[in-house]
C-alpha cells in the first residue's frame, strides 16, 4: 500500500472557495448534487491537473462552468475524478454521484445509525459523499441543501446556521439550507437527517450574543441529555474565562448516535457523539460515565478554536489539535473536578495506553513522519502524549507567558491550517526563549527512563542528585537524543518537616530542566538526610528509576506536599512488591504488612476529606501494569496470582478499616454526580472490593445486598463487579438477573458484556462467544464489539494471553469477520496484538503464528494490513 510522508507535503494545486451541495436524503440511492467553487492555488503548480478525491463514488454527471462535459474531457473511478486541463482561471465545477448510506458499514462518509441519517468525515470520508480536494488545508464556506421524506426524517441539520427551510409542494418531501461562514476543511463537514428528540436552552456568550444549544437524542432519551447540556454551557464559559475564546455561530447542535466508530466528532456547530458520551441518567450510568461525557463535550466544543478556528495543514499535523484539546479537556475537569485526583487518573491512562504504545511495536512519534492508513494514527501517543508536551511547555515557560503564547498562536493562525511549528513559534516569539530542542518531543518516539541517584553530604549539608536520560530505540528510530525534560522536585524531610534547602538550578516555580544526556544539581542548606520528591505533577512523560526503600517512599507518602508523589510512592511500593511476587523474588511478610499498615493510616486520615484520593491510593496497579513494569517473559497467570494475593494481604490487614469505610461513607439523599458524592462512593467500593478479596463469604454477602437496595447505576456496576470475582451460583444469578433487567438499555448491557469478558477464569472465552449470540450484540455495531471482545482482548489478562492461544486465536477470527464490515474498528481491536513480543515464549510463538496467518489473508483492509504488518515488524 502507498505511503504518505510529512517530506512530501506539497500546497494543493487548486483551492475551493464555495461549496454548495445539495443533499437528497434516501435509504439507499442518496443523490448529492456538489456545486465547487474553485481557482488554481497560486503557491501550487501552475500546469497541474485537477485531481479529485473519491471513495466507492459512483459518478451520474459531471460538468464544467456549466457545461456537461464529455467523456474524452475527464477520467473518473470510484477512487478519483481527474480533469487534465482544468481551467487556469477560477470555475465552477458541478459533480452529481449517488450513495448507498444503509450499506455503508465502514461508518465512514454518510451512513444510517438506527434509521437516522448521519455522517463522520474525519479524516477521509468527505470523499465518500463527494468526489473533493478532502485535505485539511483546502477551507471553504458551505452552504448545505438537505432534503428527504418530511415523516421519516423530520429533523435536518447542517454545520453552521439554518437560513431556510420548507415543504417541497405536492410532496412528502421537505428542506433546510444550512450556511456555515467560516471556511472549513472537509472533515468538519457534517449533516444529520432523522427523528430525534431535543433538549434545548439559551447560552449567553461573554460579549452579549445569544447561542441556542440543542442536544439531539432518541425520541423518548430527552431526559438522559441534561447533564451534557449543562457540560456543554460549563465548558463555554470555561472556555471563555480560562482563554477568552467565545463561540461563533448562532447555534451549537449535538446529536447523539448509537453506531459511531469514535467517541465524538467536533463538526463545526453540528457535533455527533456517540451515545454513549451523551445518555445518561442515574439508572444507567456510573460516575465514571457522567465524568467522561462532562470531558468528551468539553473536547468537543474545545476544538471549535482548536482544531476548526486554527486547523491542521496536513494529518502528520493532527496532535496540534488533539494533544491541545486533550490539554484543554484536563484542564477544564481538573477545574470543575479535584485537580490531583484528575492528574492521578490522567497518569493512569497515559501509562496504561501511551507507555504501552510507546514500547511496542506500534511505537510512533507524537507528529509522525509517514502513514500508511491516517486512521490508525488517532493514537494515545498523537492524544495523550501530544497532551503532556503541551503541559510540560506550560511548566517550563509558567501560566503567564502560556496565556500569552495561546492568545497570539489564536491571533496569528485564525482561519488557517496550521503546523506544529507555528503554535511553537508563538511561544518562542512570547518568551523570547528558543524551543528547537523542546520540539524534539514531536519527533522522537519511545518513553525517555531518567536515573537519579541521590549523595547526602551531611558536613557540607549540601544534597546532590546525578541524573542521566536515555531512550530505548523504537521502529525507524535506532538512535535517540537528549530530550528537554522539565523535573518538578522538593526535598522532604523523614520527620515531614520543611527543608530550607535551596538550588539555583531549580526556577521559583521549582522546576529544573534536564536537557542533557547527564547532569547533576546540588543543594544547599540541606539540615538533614533527605527524601527526594521528583516529577512533582508528574511533570513530564518519562520512566524514572530511582531506588528509593520502601521506608523513604512511605515517607513521602506520609509527608509530601505533593498529592500526586504521594499517590505515587504507595504504587511504587506496591509495584515493586507485585513484580517480586511474581518473578518468583521472595517477599517478606513483612514488608507486606509494614505497606498494608501504610496504607490503613493514610486512607484512615484522608477517608473522609478526600475519599477519591484515598480510594486511588488503596487501588493496585493493574495487571497489566505489572506485565509492562516486567517487560519481558511475561506469565499472566504469575502476576494475576501475584496481585490476588497482595489484594488479599491488603483486605485483611485493612480489614476494620475497610469495613469501617463501607459503613460509613453511605451517600444519602437523591443521587448527584459532583465529584464529593462520586469519591465517597469510589472508596465505599473500593473497600468492598478488598473485603472480599480478604474474605469472599462476607464480600459477597455484602455485595449482594448492595446489588439489591443500589438506587443507583455506580453502586449497582461496582457490586456487580465484586460478584464476579467469586464465582460460584450466587454469582451466575446476579449476572442473569442483571443482564434481564437491563435489557432494553443496550449502554448498560455494554457494562455487563465488559464484566464478563473481564473474568479471569478458564471458561471465560465460551462465554464470551456464548454472549455473541446474545440479541443485544452486534458484530456492525462498534460499541458492543468493544465491550465484550475488546475488553476480553485488552482487560482480561489471563484468558486472552492463555498458554494455548485459544484467546489469540479467537480475536484474530473477530477481527477478520469485522475487518469486511468496518475496517476502522478491526484494526483498533487487533493492536490488543501490541503486547506480543513481551509474552513469555510459548504465549509469545502463539501469537506469533495467528499475526502470521492474519498478514497472509487476501484482501485485508489498508488498516488491518497496517497494523498487523507494523505488529511484526
Ligand atoms: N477528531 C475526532 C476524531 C474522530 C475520528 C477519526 C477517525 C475516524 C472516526 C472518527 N470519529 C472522530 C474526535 C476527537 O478527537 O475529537
Ligand atoms: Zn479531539
Amino acid at each position: 500500500a502507498q505511503i504518505v510522508r510529512l517530506e512530501d507535503y506539497q500546497p494543493s494545486d487548486f483551492l475551493i472557495d464555495r461549496v454548495e451541495l445539495d443533499v437528497r436524503l434516501h435509504p439507499t440511492e442518496t443523490r448529492v448534487t456538489a456545486t465547487l467553487v474553485m481557482r488554481p492555488n497560486p503557491e501550487g503548480r501552475s500546469d497541474a491537473p485537477l485531481v479529485l478525491d473519491g471513495e466507492e463514488m459512483n459518478l451520474k454527471a459531471v460538468s464544467l462552468n456549466g457545461r456537461t462535459l464529455t467523456a474524452e474531457e475527464f477520467e473518473a473511478s470510484p477512487q478519483s475524478l481527474t480533469i487534465a486541463q482544468a481551467p487556469r482561471q477560477p470555475f465552477t465545477l458541478t459533480v452529481e454521484t449517488e450513495l448507498n448510506p444503509t450499506a455503508n458499514t465502514k461508518l465512514m462518509g454518510l451512513y444510517r445509525s438506527s434509521g437516522n441519517y448521519c455522517t463522520q468525515c474525519e479524516a477521509e470520508g468527505f470523499r465518500r459523499i463527494t468526489y473533493f480536494l478532502d485535505r485539511p488545508d483546502v477551507l471553504s464556506v458551505y452552504n448545505t441543501r438537505i432534503e428527504a421524506d418530511r415523516d421519516d426524517v423530520p429533523v435536518l441539520l447542517g454545520n453552521g446556521n439554518r437560513i431556510e427551510s420548507g415543504s417541497i409542494d405536492g410532496s412528502d418531501r421537505h428542506y433546510a439550507v444550512w450556511h456555515d461562514p467560516h471556511p472549513k476543511p472537509s472533515y468538519l463537514f457534517a449533516l444529520v437527517g432523522g427523528r430525534l428528540g431535543r433538549v434545548s436552552k439559551t447560552f449567553t456568550t461573554m460579549s452579549g450574543r445569544e447561542v441556542e444549544l440543542a442536544i439531539y437524542v432518541e425520541p423518548g432519551k430527552e431526559d438522559r441529555a441534561d447533564y451534557a447540556l449543562d457540560a456543554l454551557e460549563r465548558s463555554m464559559r470555561w472556555d471563555e474565562k480560562i482563554f477568552g475564546r467565545e463561540y461563533d455561530l448562532d447555534v451549537f447542535n449535538i446529536v447523539a448516535v448509537s453506531d459511531f466508530n469514535m467517541g465524538a466528532m467536533e463538526n463545526k456547530g453540528l457535533n455527533i457523539f456517540n451515545d454513549k458520551y451523551v445518555l445518561a441518567s442515574p439508572e444507567t450510568a456510573t460516575d465514571t460515565d457522567y465524568a467522561h461525557i462532562e470531558a468528551i463535550i468539553a473536547h468537543e466544543y474545545f476544538h471549535n478554536w482548536t482544531g476548526n478556528r486554527v486547523t491542521c495543514r496536513d494529518w502528520f499535523q493532527l496532535c496540534l489539535k488533539e494533544g491541545l484539546t486533550v490539554f484543554r479537556d484536563q484542564e477544564f475537569s481538573s477545574d470543575e473536578r479535584s485537580r490531583p485526583v484528575h492528574r492521578i487518573a490522567e497518569v493512569k491512562t497515559l501509562r496504561a495506553r501511551q507507555f504501552l504504545e510507546d514500547s511496542s511495536p506500534l511505537a510512533h512519534p507524537v507528529r509522525p513522519t509517514q502513514y500508511r492508513e491516517i486512521n490508525n494514527f488517532y493514537t494515545a501517543t498523537v492524544y495523550e502524549k501530544g497532551a503532556e508536551i503541551v503541559r510540560m511547555l506550560k511548566t517550563i515557560i509558567g501560566d503567564d507567558d502560556f496565556r500569552r503564547g495561546m492568545d497570539l498562536y489564536f491571533e496569528r493562525c485564525d482561519g488557517t491550517a496550521a503546523a506544529v511549528e507555528d503554535f511553537l513559534r508563538a511561544f518562542a516569539d512570547v518568551t523570547g526563549r528558543d524551543l528547537s530542542h523542546f520540539a524534539r518531543w514531536y519527533e522522537q518516539s519511545g518513553t525517555p527512563r531518567v536515573k537519579v541517584k541521590g549523595h547526602y553530604d551531611p558536613d557540607a549539608r549540601t544534597y546532590r542528585l546525578d541524573l542521566a536520560q536515555s531512550t530505548p530505540p523504537t521502529p525507524g528510530q535506532a538512535k535517540k537524543e537528549a530530550m528537554a525534560i522539565p523535573v518538578a522536585l522538593g526535598l522532604v524531610a523523614h520527620d515531614g518537616s520543611a527543608m530550607s534547602a535551596s538550588c539555583d538550578r531549580v526556577d521559583q516555580r521549582g522546576v529544573f530542566l534536564f536537557d542533557k544526556p547527564e547532569d547533576s544539581i546540588t543543594f544547599t542548606g540541606v539540615a538533614s538526610l533527605p527524601v527526594p520528591s521528583l516529577f512533582r505533577g508528574f511533570s513530564a512523560p518519562v520512566k524514572l528509576s530511582l531506588d528509593l526503600p520502601n521506608e523513604e517512599l512511605l515517607v513521602l507518602l506520609r509527608h509530601d506536599t505533593d498529592s500526586f508523589n504521594r499517590w505515587q510512592a504507595a504504587q511504587s511500593v506496591a509495584m515493586r512488591l507485585l513484580v517480586y511476587l511474581s518473578t518468583g523474588v521472595e517477599v517478606a511478610d513483612e514488608d507486606i504488612d509494614a505497606f498494608s499498615a501504610a496504607l490503613c493510616s493514610f486512607t484512615d486520615r484522608n477517608a473522609q476529606d478526600d475519599p477519591a484520593f484515598a480510594a486511588l491510593v488503596v487501588t493496585l496497579p493493574s495487571e497489566a501494569d505489572v506485565a509492562q513494569e516486567i517487560g519481558q517473559d511475561v506469565d499472566p497467570d504469575a502476576i494475576h496470582r501475584a496481585r490476588s494475593e497482595m489484594r488479599r494481604r491488603i483486605g485483611q490487614g485493612c480489614a476494620k478499616h475497610l469495613q469501617r469505610f463501607y459503613e460509613t461513607l453511605t451517600v444519602s439523599g437523591p443521587y448527584s454526580p459532583d465529584a464529593a458524592s462520586a469519591g465517597r462512593r469510589a472508596l465505599r467500593n473500593a473497600s468492598l472490593d478488598l473485603l472480599a478479596a480478604a474474605d469472599p463469604d462476607t464480600g459477597e454477602a455484602l455485595a449482594v445486598r448492595q446489588l439489591e437496595s443500589a438506587s443507583n447505576m455506580t453502586d449497582r456496576l461496582a457490586s456487580l463487579s465484586v460478584l464476579t470475582t467469586l464465582p460460584g451460583a450466587v454469582r451466575e444469578e446476579a449476572i442473569a438477573r442483571f443482564g434481564d433487567r437491563y435489557r432494553n438499555e443496550p449502554l448498560v448491557l455494554d457494562k455487563w458484556f465488559t464484566l464478563q469478558a473481564a473474568i479471569p477464569e478458564d471458561g471465560t472465552l465460551e462465554r464470551v462467544k456464548a454472549l455473541m449470540q446474545h440479541p443485544a450484540f452486534s458484530i456492525a455495531n462498534p460499541n458492543r464489539v468493544r465491550s465484550l471482545i475488546g475488553s476480553f482482548a485488552m482487560l482480561n489478562q489471563v484468558q486472552f494471553n492463555r498458554a494455548d492461544g485459544a484467546g489469540y486465536r479467537f480475536l484474530a477470527s473477530i477481527v477478520l469477520r469485522a475487518d469486511e464490515l468496518n475496517p476502522q474498528l478491526a484494526a483498533r481491536l487487533l493492536t490488543a496484538f501490541s503486547t506480543w513480543r513481551m509474552m513469555e515464549s510459548t504465549r509469545r510463538s502463539h501469537a506469533e503464528q495467528v499475526l502470521r496467518s492474519i498478514a497472509q489473508k487476501p484482501n485485508l483492509s489498508r488498516d488491518v494490513g497496517d497494523i498487523v504488518s507494523r505488529s511484526l515488524e
